[in-house]
């Protein structure tokens, strides 16, 4: 089977990871910490905007089953990309939209796709940013499938 990763923040990483394991040819999704400075970013740090990242979930897919220009797809409808530093009512630099690519390819088809997706949100800009994946560091075990706890 083939993998590929893709990285995304759409604000709170909870519901994020749980929309993109639930689409069909997403193998693996986890939450983390993307696009920031220190090193073994905890909660606490990022929530309090001490280490500039990202509530981000790094995904891996079989792209035999679903493109990454569906995942991108994905990641738009899932959130609200024209909010600046916020998802609903997450409010922080830490709830940014940000496209993290993996590769020049991945670059290509993010910015097609939000140049695409531009229009639709008319007078609105789209806030997301396309940026190179850097270290993605795995959130806390609590984190993780926070969305299926009872
Ligand atoms: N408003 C949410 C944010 C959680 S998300 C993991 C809460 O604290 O319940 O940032």
């Amino acid at each position: 089977m083939n993998r590929e990763k893709a990285t995304f923040a759409a604000g709170c990483f909870w519901g994020v990871e749980a929309a993109f394991r639930a689409t069909p040819g997403v193998i693996d999704a986890v939450s983390g910490y993307s696009g920031g400075h220190a090193e073994h970013p905890t909660y606490e740090q990022v929530c309090a905007g001490q280490t500039g990242h990202a509530e981000s979930v790094k995904i891996t897919f079989d792209p035999d089953k679903i493109s990454y220009e569906a995942l991108v797809r994905r990641f738009l409808a899932i959130h609200d990309p024209t909010q600046v530093n916020r998802q609903g009512p997450d409010v922080g630099e830490q709830y940014r939209s940000v496209i993290f690519y993996h590769s020049p390819e991945q670059r290509e088809i993010a910015e097609r796709v939000a140049k695409e997706f531009a229009p639709q949100y008319y007078p609105k800009t789209v806030a997301t940013s396309i940026e190179p994946a850097g270290i993605f560091w795995r959130a806390e075990d609590y984190h993780q499938r926070y969305a299926e706890k009872p």
